[in-house]
């Protein structure tokens, strides 16, 4: 069987072979020319959401994944002022590798990391859920838009980025729409635009699969972690994700025309009605912002003893 021409440099030759398949896009590519296709998609995302411009001050959070380094990596290679924040969770083995990943990255491309350690600020997350009755992932998350939040503000930055891909973010949208979750749908976009104390956040990965960011990770020589989080259960979102490759599976291109047709169709009607957030206020130890008086993240401290 003769073996498969990029679609781009029609090459056959052993020095290009074809190493990537996009049925979706009707397109075979060899690494050069999948690597030239991903950083335009998503150098076209950026602009088509009106994410950033080349004057913001980008923050990535990076968790030492092969998303978020991806995103890292391919934003200053398309020439973005990105910085990286490793919020280490002090979760054992799992920490110290995937924060030895991203050091090693902001090494390899001169960028700064900033990293905020858990263990000095609060207190290490298998320490912390002995003091909450709240899950390990529930904390995280908690702990992860406190933070990203504050320390962009403070050092300057524009613009949070992370590093959702098409998948992340089709498996979040199915699922919205199979509870019609009006409210998660109506906060579901790539972009959520700065508002009071909040910084503008933004997934320039959206329209990029699973496999496409993999495949972009693996091509630049770029270690990251491979192990789920000890703490990863989403049971629900894996079968999801397994449903929706099916789909995907029998006609390719499922998943971007639903998430796609989403952002088109369904999400400019759900922004128009809604409604912004009164009930906001600032935290009267810390000042960050909340809806209560005193933020979680203080409300912890206070019971560890911490304040
Ligand atoms: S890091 Fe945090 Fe995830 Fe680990 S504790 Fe849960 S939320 S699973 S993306
Ligand atoms: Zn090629
Ligand atoms: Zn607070």
């Amino acid at each position: 069987m003769t073996p498969p021409k990029c679609t781009i440099c029609k090459t056959q030759n052993t020095a290009f072979p074809v190493q990537v398949l996009l049925p979706s896009y009707n397109l075979k590519l060899c690494q050069k020319h999948f690597l030239e296709w991903m950083e335009k998609r998503v150098a076209e995302t950026i602009a088509k959401y009106h994410m950033f411009t080349k004057n913001d001050k980008i923050l990535v959070a990076v968790s030492g994944g092969k998303d978020s380094l991806g995103l890292w990596f391919l934003l200053t290679q398309l020439g973005y002022e990105a910085d990286g924040l490793y919020i280490d969770l002090g979760i054992p083995e799992y920490s110290a590798e995937s924060k030895s990943y991203a050091s090693k990255l902001a090494e390899r491309i001169g960028r700064t990391l900033h990293i905020v350690d858990m263990a000095t600020e609060l207190a290490p997350i298998p320490e912390m859920k002995q003091w909450s009755r709240k899950p390990a992932c529930s904390l995280c998350g908690t702990i992860k838009r406190y933070y990203m939040n504050r320390i962009a503000r403070e050092k300057g930055y524009t613009v949070l980025a992370t590093g959702h891909n098409l998948d992340d973010e089709v498996a979040v949208l199915w699922n919205n729409v199979m509870h019609w979750n009006m409210d998660y749908l109506s906060k579901q976009y790539p972009v959520l635009p700065a508002e009071g104390p909040f910084l503008k956040k933004v997934k320039p990965l959206c329209r990029i699969s699973e496999k496409e960011s993999a495949l972009y990770t693996i091509f630049h020589k770029i270690p990251y972690i491979k192990p789920e989080c000890p703490y990863s259960t989403h049971a629900s979102s894996l079968e999801n994700k397994r449903i929706l490759q099916q789909l995907e599976e029998e006609k390719p291109g499922t998943k971007i025309t639903f998430y796609t047709g989403f952002l088109k169709n369904l999400a400019p009607l759900l922004h128009k009605n809604e409604k912004t957030d009164s009930s906001l206020a600032f935290c009267k130890i810390c000042g960050e912002p909340t809806t209560t008086e005193i933020c979680s993240i203080c409300q912890l401290k206070q019971k560890m003893g911490k304040l």
